[in-house]
């Protein structure tokens, strides 16, 4: 049967034009069947111009992996690559993933997530045509306590790949990235193992490309590429390849040199010690000095009603 797929292949094949004929008889299918496939290729977000006469053309700006693959330069990461126009949750698709077996450093990426998660619950805003929603599965030799490292090391790829972009991005603690003092990515890690070992990890990376209108209950904390530098174009396959990129560089970093490496790159990258916080945990909330990230990754916070507070997990907020 001719999918999505097919067409979207043949057009990017072609490169320009390519008349509805012409696509019609090289898949078998009726025209109308042909324009049906481009109607949910464009409702994905793709833009594709249709010409009376001259046919269909594409403009490449998905994230399938026909389009990524000419960035990346990984040799693990991304190289088993699933994607889905649409899914509840790239984490729970690759959370099934990784429980029938895919192998360390797949991944899965969708242009909308119906269902797309923060974390304790809390709902992560995801519409088609806009951002990289995107999940691994890593299989890493680590102790389950070290866990937290991965999500740490995420924090300081993804940072250096949008720097590498051209944005000056900075790392909140413990893994959001931020420019111009807004939210533009968020991270969710989630293990399966046992006390001694890790079986699998997803990492789940929310980052807002090319979205120029959030939703009322962000739009004064979050921002997006295109909000942040209106006049650089963003091509959301290349910013999901140098993300791959520099998450095989510091992933491979942290297993080989350990965690002192990338608490150097995150101290470097910060833009969270010296500044007063909130820090919100299970059990209370308090205001304080946010003073230093510890070897083991945790966040050191000198607290205003005295004393000093070592956070292991939580959320911060700049007050
Ligand atoms: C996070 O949670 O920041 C983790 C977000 C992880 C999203 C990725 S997308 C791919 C993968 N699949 C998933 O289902 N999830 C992962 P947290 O620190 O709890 O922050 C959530 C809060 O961020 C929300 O309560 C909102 O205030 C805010 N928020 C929601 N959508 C946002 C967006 N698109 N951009 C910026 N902020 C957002």
């Amino acid at each position: 049967m001719v999918k999505r797929d097919d067409v979207f292949r043949l057009l990017l094949e072609a490169g320009d034009f390519i008349s509805g004929e012409a696509l019609s008889d090289k898949l078998g299918v009726s025209r109308a069947a042909v324009w049906k496939h481009v109607k949910g290729l464009q409702n994905e977000g793709y833009t594709i111009e249709a010409v009376r006469n001259r046919g269909y053309r594409l403009l490449p700006n998905g994230v399938r992996q026909e389009e990524v693959l000419p960035y990346l330069q990984t040799e693990w990461l991304g190289r088993e690559y699933k994607y889905l126009a649409e899914v509840d949750s790239t984490n729970i698709a690759a959370k099934s993933w990784a429980e029938q077996g895919a192998v360390n450093g797949a991944v899965v990426v969708a242009d909308l997530q119906t269902q797309g998660r923060g974390r304790l619950g809390r709902a992560w805003s995801s519409p088609s045509g806009t951002g990289l929603w995107l999940s691994l599965v890593l299989r890493p030799r680590l102790e389950p306590e070290r866990a937290p490292q991965i999500s740490l090391t995420t924090a300081v790829a993804t940072c250096a790949a949008l720097q590498a972009l051209g944005y000056q991005a900075g790392i909140k603690w413990p893994n959001d990235i931020y420019i111009d003092g807004r939210k533009i990515c968020g991270m969710l890690t989630e293990m399966h193992g046992s006390m001694e070992s890790v079986e699998w990890v997803v990492v789940g990376i929310g980052i807002n490309c090319l979205n120029k209108d959030l939703p009322p209950e962000i739009q004064d904390v979050a921002t997006s590429l295109a909000l942040a530098e209106p006049d650089r174009p963003v091509i959301r396959a290349q910013v999901a390849a140098e993300l791959l990129n520099h998450l095989e560089k510091y992933y491979t970093i942290l297993y080989e040199q350990g965690f002192a490496e990338i608490r150097r790159v995150w101290l470097a990258n910060n833009i969270t010690l010296g500044r007063r916080v909130k820090i919100s945990t299970l059990n209370e909330t308090f205001f304080g000095e946010a003073l230093d990230m510890k070897e083991d990754g945790s966040l050191l916070v000198k607290r205003e009603d005295g004393g000093e507070f070592t956070l292991v997990t939580g959320d911060v907020f700049f007050a």
